[in-house]
Protein backbone atom coordinates (compact mmCIF):
# COMPACT_ATOMS: atom_id res chain seq x y z
CA UNK A 1 0.00 0.00 0.00
CA UNK A 2 1.95 2.78 -1.08
CA UNK A 3 -0.08 5.49 0.23
CA UNK A 4 -0.17 4.37 4.24
CA UNK A 5 2.91 6.13 5.72
CA UNK A 6 4.26 6.52 9.26
CA UNK A 7 3.28 10.02 9.09
CA UNK A 8 -0.05 9.36 7.19
CA UNK A 9 -1.37 7.00 8.92
CA UNK A 10 -5.01 7.57 9.10
CA UNK A 11 -5.42 7.43 5.43
CA UNK A 12 -9.40 6.13 4.61
CA UNK A 13 -9.51 2.59 3.57
CA UNK A 14 -12.18 4.20 0.84
CA UNK A 15 -9.31 5.42 -1.00
CA UNK A 16 -7.38 2.45 -1.22
CA UNK A 17 -10.49 0.15 -1.80
CA UNK A 18 -11.39 2.04 -4.82
CA UNK A 19 -7.57 1.85 -5.80
CA UNK A 20 -7.34 5.89 -6.06
CA UNK A 21 -3.85 6.83 -5.84
CA UNK A 22 -5.04 10.25 -4.35
CA UNK A 23 -5.66 11.00 -1.19
CA UNK A 24 -8.77 13.54 -1.54
CA UNK A 25 -7.81 16.86 0.54
CA UNK A 26 -11.04 17.98 1.18
CA UNK A 27 -12.54 14.66 2.13
CA UNK A 28 -10.07 13.63 4.17
CA UNK A 29 -9.14 16.22 6.55
CA UNK A 30 -6.01 18.28 6.46
CA UNK A 31 -3.86 16.05 9.17
CA UNK A 32 -4.32 12.66 7.18
CA UNK A 33 -3.32 14.39 3.61
CA UNK A 34 -0.50 14.04 1.91
CA UNK A 35 1.11 17.43 1.86
CA UNK A 36 1.03 19.53 -1.53
CA UNK A 37 4.95 20.53 -2.64
CA UNK A 38 6.05 23.20 -4.46
CA UNK A 39 9.65 23.98 -5.48
CA UNK A 40 10.55 27.19 -6.24
CA UNK A 41 14.35 27.51 -7.88
CA UNK A 42 15.07 31.07 -8.20
CA UNK A 43 17.55 31.89 -10.95
CA UNK A 44 21.34 33.01 -9.78
CA UNK A 45 19.60 34.90 -6.40
CA UNK A 46 22.42 35.17 -3.77
CA UNK A 47 22.23 34.81 -0.23
CA UNK A 48 22.94 37.99 0.15
CA UNK A 49 19.92 39.08 -1.74
CA UNK A 50 17.14 38.57 0.28
CA UNK A 51 16.20 40.91 3.73
CA UNK A 52 15.62 37.35 5.69
CA UNK A 53 19.16 36.59 4.69
CA UNK A 54 20.74 40.17 6.20
CA UNK A 55 20.09 42.09 3.07
CA UNK A 56 18.98 45.79 4.10
CA UNK A 57 19.67 47.95 0.67
CA UNK A 58 16.41 46.01 -0.41
CA UNK A 59 13.32 44.26 0.67
CA UNK A 60 11.82 41.13 -0.17
CA UNK A 61 8.31 41.27 2.19
CA UNK A 62 6.71 38.26 1.30
CA UNK A 63 10.05 35.70 1.19
CA UNK A 64 10.81 37.17 4.62
CA UNK A 65 7.25 35.97 5.55
CA UNK A 66 7.83 32.74 3.95
CA UNK A 67 11.27 32.59 6.12
CA UNK A 68 9.41 33.86 9.38
CA UNK A 69 6.80 30.76 8.88
CA UNK A 70 9.34 28.57 8.00
CA UNK A 71 12.80 26.52 8.34
CA UNK A 72 15.78 29.36 7.19
CA UNK A 73 18.88 27.13 6.06
CA UNK A 74 22.08 29.27 6.53
CA UNK A 75 24.18 26.26 5.18
CA UNK A 76 22.27 24.82 2.15
CA UNK A 77 23.70 23.77 -1.19
CA UNK A 78 22.91 23.81 -4.77
CA UNK A 79 24.86 20.65 -6.28
CA UNK A 80 26.35 23.21 -8.75
CA UNK A 81 27.46 26.92 -9.35
CA UNK A 82 25.02 27.07 -12.75
CA UNK A 83 22.21 26.15 -14.22
CA UNK A 84 21.94 22.89 -15.75
CA UNK A 85 24.08 20.93 -13.27
CA UNK A 86 22.24 21.93 -10.60
CA UNK A 87 18.52 21.30 -11.87
CA UNK A 88 20.27 17.75 -12.89
CA UNK A 89 21.07 17.17 -9.32
CA UNK A 90 17.92 18.14 -7.86
CA UNK A 91 15.21 16.41 -9.92
CA UNK A 92 17.57 13.05 -10.47
CA UNK A 93 18.72 12.44 -6.94
CA UNK A 94 22.23 12.03 -9.04
CA UNK A 95 25.71 14.27 -9.09
CA UNK A 96 25.71 15.79 -12.70
CA UNK A 97 29.29 15.35 -12.75
CA UNK A 98 28.40 11.77 -13.21
CA UNK A 99 26.89 12.38 -16.40
CA UNK A 100 28.72 13.88 -19.31
CA UNK A 101 26.61 16.53 -21.30
CA UNK A 102 25.72 18.17 -17.87
CA UNK A 103 27.14 21.24 -18.53
CA UNK A 104 25.20 24.89 -19.33
CA UNK A 105 22.47 23.97 -22.08
CA UNK A 106 22.05 25.73 -25.36
CA UNK A 107 18.22 26.74 -26.29
CA UNK A 108 17.73 23.40 -28.71
CA UNK A 109 19.99 20.72 -26.75
CA UNK A 110 18.36 17.50 -26.09
CA UNK A 111 16.62 16.34 -23.04
CA UNK A 112 19.74 15.77 -20.88
CA UNK A 113 17.98 13.56 -18.67
CA UNK A 114 17.61 10.08 -19.51
CA UNK A 115 13.63 9.15 -19.54
CA UNK A 116 14.93 5.70 -18.10
CA UNK A 117 15.58 7.62 -14.86
CA UNK A 118 13.68 7.48 -12.46
CA UNK A 119 12.92 11.52 -11.18
CA UNK A 120 12.18 13.38 -8.42
CA UNK A 121 9.10 13.89 -10.41
CA UNK A 122 8.35 9.89 -11.17
CA UNK A 123 8.77 9.25 -7.62
CA UNK A 124 6.11 12.09 -6.48
CA UNK A 125 4.02 10.45 -9.17
CA UNK A 126 3.87 7.09 -8.03
CA UNK A 127 3.40 8.21 -4.33
CA UNK A 128 -0.13 9.33 -6.15
CA UNK A 129 0.65 13.60 -7.15
CA UNK A 130 -0.20 15.36 -9.63
CA UNK A 131 3.32 17.38 -11.22
CA UNK A 132 3.78 19.77 -12.88
CA UNK A 133 6.63 21.64 -14.30
CA UNK A 134 6.22 25.72 -14.73
CA UNK A 135 9.30 28.50 -15.99
CA UNK A 136 12.81 28.06 -16.32
CA UNK A 137 13.43 24.45 -17.56
CA UNK A 138 17.56 24.26 -18.89
CA UNK A 139 17.51 20.68 -19.46
CA UNK A 140 16.90 20.13 -22.84
CA UNK A 141 14.13 19.29 -25.18
CA UNK A 142 13.61 16.43 -27.95
CA UNK A 143 15.80 13.47 -29.14
CA UNK A 144 19.64 13.57 -29.33
CA UNK A 145 20.38 15.65 -32.04
CA UNK A 146 18.27 18.91 -30.76
CA UNK A 147 14.82 20.08 -30.76
CA UNK A 148 12.69 20.46 -33.02
CA UNK A 149 10.50 23.47 -32.53
CA UNK A 150 7.97 23.01 -34.84
CA UNK A 151 6.41 19.26 -34.21
CA UNK A 152 4.99 17.85 -30.83
CA UNK A 153 8.80 17.64 -28.93
CA UNK A 154 9.29 14.36 -28.00
CA UNK A 155 10.79 13.84 -25.12
CA UNK A 156 9.98 16.38 -23.27
CA UNK A 157 9.20 17.12 -19.39
CA UNK A 158 6.07 14.88 -19.61
CA UNK A 159 8.47 12.26 -20.18
CA UNK A 160 10.69 12.57 -17.22
CA UNK A 161 7.36 12.29 -14.63
CA UNK A 162 5.47 15.70 -15.26
CA UNK A 163 1.72 15.64 -16.15
CA UNK A 164 2.26 19.34 -17.38
CA UNK A 165 4.68 21.28 -18.63
CA UNK A 166 5.17 24.99 -19.50
CA UNK A 167 8.39 25.73 -19.69
CA UNK A 168 11.42 28.15 -21.04
CA UNK A 169 13.28 25.98 -22.92
CA UNK A 170 16.58 26.83 -21.40
CA UNK A 171 17.25 30.65 -20.19
CA UNK A 172 15.69 33.59 -20.90
CA UNK A 173 18.98 34.62 -22.89
CA UNK A 174 19.25 32.40 -25.40
CA UNK A 175 16.94 31.65 -28.36
CA UNK A 176 14.17 30.32 -28.95
CA UNK A 177 12.18 32.77 -26.93
CA UNK A 178 9.00 30.94 -27.19
CA UNK A 179 6.88 28.89 -24.09
CA UNK A 180 6.57 25.44 -24.95
CA UNK A 181 3.53 23.53 -23.20
CA UNK A 182 3.21 19.71 -23.33
CA UNK A 183 5.62 19.34 -26.22
CA UNK A 184 4.22 22.33 -28.01
CA UNK A 185 5.50 26.11 -28.82
CA UNK A 186 2.56 28.23 -27.61
CA UNK A 187 1.00 30.41 -30.27
CA UNK A 188 3.36 29.05 -32.92
CA UNK A 189 2.15 29.72 -36.69
CA UNK A 190 2.69 26.51 -38.28
CA UNK A 191 3.24 28.53 -41.36
CA UNK A 192 6.18 30.45 -40.08
CA UNK A 193 8.17 27.72 -38.52
CA UNK A 194 11.27 28.43 -36.07
CA UNK A 195 14.75 27.59 -36.72
CA UNK A 196 17.32 27.67 -33.78
CA UNK A 197 21.22 27.34 -34.14
CA UNK A 198 24.20 27.53 -31.93
CA UNK A 199 26.73 26.99 -34.82
CA UNK A 200 25.99 29.84 -37.24
CA UNK A 201 23.52 32.44 -38.25
CA UNK A 202 20.04 31.09 -39.76
CA UNK A 203 17.42 33.59 -41.86
CA UNK A 204 17.82 37.27 -41.71
CA UNK A 205 17.18 39.15 -38.43
CA UNK A 206 19.41 41.11 -37.16
CA UNK A 207 22.07 39.83 -34.71
CA UNK A 208 23.66 42.14 -32.04
CA UNK A 209 27.06 41.88 -33.87
CA UNK A 210 26.00 43.13 -37.47
CA UNK A 211 23.48 45.69 -36.08
CA UNK A 212 24.13 47.07 -32.82
CA UNK A 213 22.54 50.45 -33.28
CA UNK A 214 19.25 48.38 -32.87
CA UNK A 215 19.88 46.94 -29.43
CA UNK A 216 18.29 48.74 -26.60
CA UNK A 217 20.34 46.51 -24.09
CA UNK A 218 24.04 46.45 -24.91
CA UNK A 219 25.71 43.02 -24.14
CA UNK A 220 28.76 43.37 -22.21
CA UNK A 221 30.40 39.73 -22.64
CA UNK A 222 28.71 37.23 -25.42
CA UNK A 223 25.21 38.13 -26.02
CA UNK A 224 25.36 39.45 -29.64
CA UNK A 225 23.45 36.82 -31.76
CA UNK A 226 19.82 37.29 -32.61
CA UNK A 227 17.93 40.60 -31.50
CA UNK A 228 14.51 39.73 -30.25
CA UNK A 229 12.92 42.27 -28.42
CA UNK A 230 15.28 44.77 -28.79
CA UNK A 231 17.71 42.18 -26.83
CA UNK A 232 20.47 40.42 -28.21
CA UNK A 233 20.84 36.79 -27.38
CA UNK A 234 22.64 33.63 -27.29
CA UNK A 235 22.04 31.90 -30.00
CA UNK A 236 20.08 32.41 -33.89
CA UNK A 237 16.68 32.13 -34.52
CA UNK A 238 14.25 33.14 -37.37
CA UNK A 239 10.45 32.20 -37.46
CA UNK A 240 7.97 31.93 -35.01
CA UNK A 241 7.36 35.52 -34.56
CA UNK A 242 3.59 34.94 -33.48
CA UNK A 243 5.24 32.62 -30.35
CA UNK A 244 7.65 34.95 -28.92
CA UNK A 245 7.50 36.38 -25.64
CA UNK A 246 7.41 39.69 -24.73
CA UNK A 247 10.59 40.02 -21.72
CA UNK A 248 8.36 42.11 -19.63
CA UNK A 249 5.45 39.73 -19.32
CA UNK A 250 7.56 36.70 -18.03
CA UNK A 251 6.94 36.91 -14.52
CA UNK A 252 3.52 37.71 -14.28
CA UNK A 253 2.82 34.94 -17.33
CA UNK A 254 4.56 31.99 -15.37
CA UNK A 255 3.61 32.80 -11.99
CA UNK A 256 -0.47 32.76 -13.62
CA UNK A 257 0.82 29.03 -14.96
CA UNK A 258 1.69 27.86 -11.78
CA UNK A 259 -1.64 29.68 -9.71
CA UNK A 260 -3.68 27.65 -12.74
CA UNK A 261 -1.55 24.45 -11.63
CA UNK A 262 -2.57 24.92 -8.10
CA UNK A 263 -6.14 25.94 -8.34
CA UNK A 264 -6.65 22.94 -10.84
CA UNK A 265 -5.27 20.23 -8.78
CA UNK A 266 -6.28 21.83 -4.80
CA UNK A 267 -8.52 18.53 -4.64
CA UNK A 268 -5.54 15.99 -4.82
CA UNK A 269 -2.25 16.25 -3.81
CA UNK A 270 0.05 18.17 -6.21
CA UNK A 271 4.19 18.50 -6.82
CA UNK A 272 4.80 22.02 -8.65
CA UNK A 273 8.16 22.89 -9.76
CA UNK A 274 8.21 26.37 -11.03
CA UNK A 275 11.70 28.05 -12.37
CA UNK A 276 11.90 31.81 -12.05
CA UNK A 277 13.55 33.71 -14.47
CA UNK A 278 14.68 36.38 -12.22
CA UNK A 279 17.34 37.01 -11.54
CA UNK A 280 18.70 35.79 -14.40
CA UNK A 281 20.05 38.34 -17.20
CA UNK A 282 18.47 39.91 -19.59
CA UNK A 283 16.94 41.58 -16.10
CA UNK A 284 13.42 42.90 -18.07
CA UNK A 285 11.08 43.71 -15.12
CA UNK A 286 7.72 44.82 -15.70
CA UNK A 287 7.02 48.75 -15.58
CA UNK A 288 5.39 47.89 -12.22
CA UNK A 289 8.40 46.91 -10.90
CA UNK A 290 11.02 48.82 -13.03
CA UNK A 291 12.81 51.91 -11.19
CA UNK A 292 11.21 50.42 -8.31
CA UNK A 293 14.30 48.99 -6.18
CA UNK A 294 17.10 52.08 -6.58
CA UNK A 295 19.45 49.07 -7.36
CA UNK A 296 18.96 49.32 -11.11
CA UNK A 297 17.03 46.32 -13.19
CA UNK A 298 18.70 43.33 -10.53
CA UNK A 299 17.07 45.16 -7.53
CA UNK A 300 14.02 45.58 -9.61
CA UNK A 301 13.66 42.00 -10.99
CA UNK A 302 14.41 40.63 -6.80
CA UNK A 303 11.30 42.89 -6.09
CA UNK A 304 9.88 41.13 -9.13
CA UNK A 305 10.64 37.38 -8.07
CA UNK A 306 9.21 38.39 -4.17
CA UNK A 307 6.34 39.19 -6.22
CA UNK A 308 6.12 36.03 -7.45
CA UNK A 309 6.64 34.47 -4.67
CA UNK A 310 3.85 36.03 -2.79
CA UNK A 311 1.06 35.45 -5.21
CA UNK A 312 1.92 32.05 -4.69
CA UNK A 313 1.62 32.02 -1.10
CA UNK A 314 -1.38 34.13 -1.51
CA UNK A 315 -2.87 31.42 -3.89
CA UNK A 316 -2.31 28.65 -1.13
CA UNK A 317 -4.01 30.89 1.33
CA UNK A 318 -7.03 31.94 -0.82
CA UNK A 319 -7.81 28.16 -1.61
CA UNK A 320 -7.34 27.12 1.97
CA UNK A 321 -4.00 25.00 1.35
CA UNK A 322 -1.51 27.11 2.50
CA UNK A 323 -1.73 24.87 6.20
CA UNK A 324 -0.67 21.70 4.41
CA UNK A 325 1.82 22.32 1.56
CA UNK A 326 5.36 22.17 1.60
CA UNK A 327 6.52 25.24 0.34
CA UNK A 328 10.76 25.30 -0.59
CA UNK A 329 12.24 28.73 -2.09
CA UNK A 330 15.73 28.19 -3.46
CA UNK A 331 18.17 29.44 -5.77
CA UNK A 332 20.09 26.92 -8.56
CA UNK A 333 23.08 28.60 -7.90
CA UNK A 334 25.16 31.66 -6.60
CA UNK A 335 24.44 35.45 -8.01
CA UNK A 336 26.51 37.26 -10.84
CA UNK A 337 26.39 41.19 -11.35
CA UNK A 338 27.72 41.30 -14.54
CA UNK A 339 26.18 38.23 -16.69
CA UNK A 340 26.62 39.67 -20.29
CA UNK A 341 24.76 42.96 -20.82
CA UNK A 342 25.22 46.17 -19.63
CA UNK A 343 22.63 47.13 -17.53
CA UNK A 344 24.66 48.78 -14.78
CA UNK A 345 24.75 46.41 -11.70
CA UNK A 346 27.80 47.08 -10.49
CA UNK A 347 27.25 50.88 -10.88
CA UNK A 348 23.73 50.41 -8.99
CA UNK A 349 24.79 48.23 -6.11
CA UNK A 350 24.85 50.88 -4.06
CA UNK A 351 25.87 48.90 -1.39
CA UNK A 352 24.04 45.78 -2.10
CA UNK A 353 25.77 42.48 -1.32
CA UNK A 354 24.45 39.45 -3.15
CA UNK A 355 27.51 37.27 -1.96
CA UNK A 356 26.94 38.26 1.45
CA UNK A 357 30.18 37.58 2.96
CA UNK A 358 31.09 34.85 0.79
CA UNK A 359 33.95 34.94 -1.68
CA UNK A 360 32.99 33.90 -5.43
CA UNK A 361 29.50 33.37 -7.13
CA UNK A 362 28.09 31.73 -9.73
CA UNK A 363 30.32 29.45 -11.84
CA UNK A 364 32.72 29.42 -8.51
CA UNK A 365 33.70 26.43 -6.17
CA UNK A 366 33.91 29.08 -3.66
CA UNK A 367 31.08 29.00 -1.22
CA UNK A 368 29.15 31.79 -2.84
CA UNK A 369 28.78 29.40 -5.88
CA UNK A 370 26.46 27.31 -4.12
CA UNK A 371 25.96 28.51 -0.43
CA UNK A 372 21.95 29.60 -1.85
CA UNK A 373 19.24 30.63 0.25
CA UNK A 374 16.85 27.89 0.93
CA UNK A 375 13.46 28.16 2.99
CA UNK A 376 10.73 25.30 3.67
CA UNK A 377 7.46 26.41 5.08
CA UNK A 378 5.01 23.77 5.90
CA UNK A 379 2.99 25.07 8.58
CA UNK A 380 1.12 22.11 9.46
CA UNK A 381 4.05 20.38 10.64
CA UNK A 382 6.76 22.54 10.84
CA UNK A 383 7.79 25.04 13.89
CA UNK A 384 9.45 28.51 12.32
CA UNK A 385 12.83 27.90 13.05
CA UNK A 386 16.17 29.35 12.00
CA UNK A 387 18.38 26.01 10.11
CA UNK A 388 22.23 25.73 10.40
CA UNK A 389 22.59 21.97 9.60
CA UNK A 390 24.41 21.16 6.43
CA UNK A 391 21.77 20.69 3.69
CA UNK A 392 22.45 19.43 -0.01
CA UNK A 393 19.75 20.30 -2.93
CA UNK A 394 20.28 17.10 -3.69
CA UNK A 395 18.77 15.67 -0.55
CA UNK A 396 15.64 16.72 -1.38
CA UNK A 397 14.18 13.61 -3.17
CA UNK A 398 15.40 11.19 -0.86
CA UNK A 399 13.62 13.33 1.89
CA UNK A 400 10.73 13.98 0.54
CA UNK A 401 10.33 9.85 -0.64
CA UNK A 402 10.83 9.33 3.04
CA UNK A 403 8.43 11.82 3.97
CA UNK A 404 6.04 10.21 2.19
CA UNK A 405 6.89 6.36 2.80
CA UNK A 406 7.77 5.63 -0.93
CA UNK A 407 10.08 3.59 -1.56
CA UNK A 408 12.73 4.56 -4.29
CA UNK A 409 12.66 2.53 -7.17
CA UNK A 410 15.55 0.23 -7.89
CA UNK A 411 18.60 2.55 -8.88
CA UNK A 412 16.78 5.92 -8.09
CA UNK A 413 18.69 9.19 -6.85
CA UNK A 414 22.14 7.53 -6.00
CA UNK A 415 23.48 10.55 -4.49
CA UNK A 416 20.11 11.59 -2.53
CA UNK A 417 20.68 10.78 1.39
CA UNK A 418 17.35 11.16 3.41
CA UNK A 419 18.15 14.09 5.88
CA UNK A 420 13.92 14.65 6.26
CA UNK A 421 14.62 15.79 10.14
CA UNK A 422 16.60 18.13 8.94
CA UNK A 423 14.57 19.15 6.02
CA UNK A 424 12.08 19.84 8.41
CA UNK A 425 14.10 21.49 11.22
CA UNK A 426 13.54 19.13 13.28
CA UNK A 427 17.29 17.79 14.07
CA UNK A 428 20.42 19.60 13.23
CA UNK A 429 22.50 17.48 12.66
CA UNK A 430 22.98 17.40 8.55
CA UNK A 431 24.79 16.27 5.97
CA UNK A 432 28.51 14.77 7.09
CA UNK A 433 29.80 16.49 3.69
CA UNK A 434 28.43 18.33 0.73
CA UNK A 435 30.33 18.32 -2.59
CA UNK A 436 30.10 21.26 -5.05
CA UNK A 437 30.78 21.70 -8.03
CA UNK A 438 31.99 24.49 -10.50
CA UNK A 439 31.82 25.48 -13.89
CA UNK A 440 34.88 23.64 -14.65
CA UNK A 441 33.84 21.00 -12.76
CA UNK A 442 36.39 20.63 -10.38
CA UNK A 443 34.52 19.72 -6.48
CA UNK A 444 34.84 20.72 -3.40
CA UNK A 445 33.99 19.13 -0.13
CA UNK A 446 32.32 20.54 2.91
CA UNK A 447 32.99 19.06 6.23
CA UNK A 448 32.59 20.27 9.25
CA UNK A 449 34.74 23.60 9.89
CA UNK A 450 36.02 22.62 7.02
CA UNK A 451 35.93 23.17 2.92
CA UNK A 452 38.73 21.77 0.63
CA UNK A 453 39.04 22.15 -2.96
CA UNK A 454 40.85 19.63 -5.24
CA UNK A 455 43.61 21.24 -7.34
CA UNK A 456 42.68 21.83 -11.22
CA UNK A 457 44.00 22.47 -14.31
CA UNK A 458 40.81 24.99 -14.78
CA UNK A 459 41.29 29.11 -15.39
CA UNK A 460 41.70 30.87 -12.20
CA UNK A 461 39.20 33.65 -13.54
CA UNK A 462 35.71 33.39 -15.02
CA UNK A 463 36.57 35.08 -19.21
CA UNK A 464 33.60 36.89 -19.28
CA UNK A 465 32.74 37.40 -15.39
CA UNK A 466 36.14 37.50 -14.25
CA UNK A 467 34.74 35.72 -11.54
CA UNK A 468 36.77 33.91 -8.98
CA UNK A 469 36.39 30.34 -10.25
CA UNK A 470 38.40 28.75 -7.48
CA UNK A 471 40.54 26.86 -9.57
CA UNK A 472 44.29 26.20 -8.63
CA UNK A 473 47.02 23.70 -9.38
CA UNK A 474 47.20 23.22 -5.78
CA UNK A 475 44.79 21.83 -2.86
CA UNK A 476 42.83 24.79 -0.94
CA UNK A 477 41.48 24.21 2.24
CA UNK A 478 39.52 26.60 4.00
CA UNK A 479 38.37 26.77 7.97
CA UNK A 480 35.16 28.36 7.30
CA UNK A 481 34.57 28.49 11.34
CA UNK A 482 37.35 30.86 11.62
CA UNK A 483 37.55 32.17 7.57
CA UNK A 484 34.13 32.28 6.19
CA UNK A 485 35.19 34.09 3.48
CA UNK A 486 37.97 31.80 2.51
CA UNK A 487 40.98 34.43 2.28
CA UNK A 488 43.58 32.16 3.63
CA UNK A 489 44.30 28.61 2.35
CA UNK A 490 45.71 26.51 5.03
CA UNK A 491 46.28 23.32 3.09
CA UNK A 492 50.48 23.58 4.08
CA UNK A 493 49.71 24.01 7.78
CA UNK A 494 46.91 20.84 7.89
CA UNK A 495 48.27 18.12 5.35
CA UNK A 496 46.24 15.48 7.34
CA UNK A 497 42.86 17.73 6.75
CA UNK A 498 44.04 17.70 3.42
CA UNK A 499 44.54 14.23 2.84
CA UNK A 500 41.18 13.54 4.54
CA UNK A 501 39.09 15.27 2.66
CA UNK A 502 40.47 14.06 -0.86
CA UNK A 503 40.24 10.87 0.20
CA UNK A 504 36.91 11.40 1.26
CA UNK A 505 36.43 13.32 -1.93
CA UNK A 506 37.62 11.01 -3.94
CA UNK A 507 35.76 7.74 -2.30
CA UNK A 508 32.19 9.97 -3.16
CA UNK A 509 33.54 10.07 -6.81
CA UNK A 510 34.24 6.47 -6.74
CA UNK A 511 30.92 5.43 -5.47
C1 LIG B 1 26.97 31.92 -19.79
C2 LIG B 1 26.41 33.25 -20.24
C3 LIG B 1 25.61 33.84 -19.11
C4 LIG B 1 24.55 32.87 -18.64
C5 LIG B 1 25.18 31.53 -18.29
C6 LIG B 1 24.18 30.48 -17.90
C7 LIG B 1 27.87 34.49 -21.82
C8 LIG B 1 29.00 35.43 -21.96
N1 LIG B 1 27.50 34.17 -20.58
O1 LIG B 1 27.68 31.31 -20.81
O2 LIG B 1 25.04 35.04 -19.50
O3 LIG B 1 23.60 32.68 -19.66
O4 LIG B 1 25.92 31.05 -19.40
O5 LIG B 1 23.57 30.81 -16.72
O6 LIG B 1 27.30 34.05 -22.81
S1 LIG B 1 22.76 29.74 -15.93
O7 LIG B 1 22.38 30.36 -14.68
O8 LIG B 1 21.62 29.40 -16.74
O9 LIG B 1 23.66 28.61 -15.73
CA1 LIG C 1 21.28 30.06 -12.69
Amino acid sequence: MRNVSRLFPLLPGIAMLTGCNHASQKNNGQNVQKPNIIYIFADDLGIGDLSCYGASKVSTPNIDRLAGQGVQFTNAYATSATSTPSRFGLLTGMYPWRQENTGIAPGNSELIIDTACVTMADMLKDAGYATGAVGKWHLGLGPKGGTDFNNQISPNAQSIGFDYEFIIPATVDRVPCVFVENGRVVNLDPNDPITVSYDHKVGDWPTGEENPELVKLKPSQGHNNTIINGIPRIGWMTGGKSALWQDEDIADIITDKARNFIASHQEEPFFLYMGTQDVHVPRIPHPRFAGKSGLGTRGDVILQLDWTIGEIMHTLDSLNIADNTILIFTSDNGPVIDDGYQDYAYENLNGHTPMGIYRGGKYSAYEAGTRIPFIIRWPAKIQPSKQQALFSQIDTYASLASLLNQPLRKGAAPDSQEHLDVLLGKNNTGREYVVQQNLNNTLAIVKGQWKYIEPSDGPAIEFWTKMELGNDKQPQLYDLSSDPSEKTNVAKSHPEIVKELSALLESVKEE
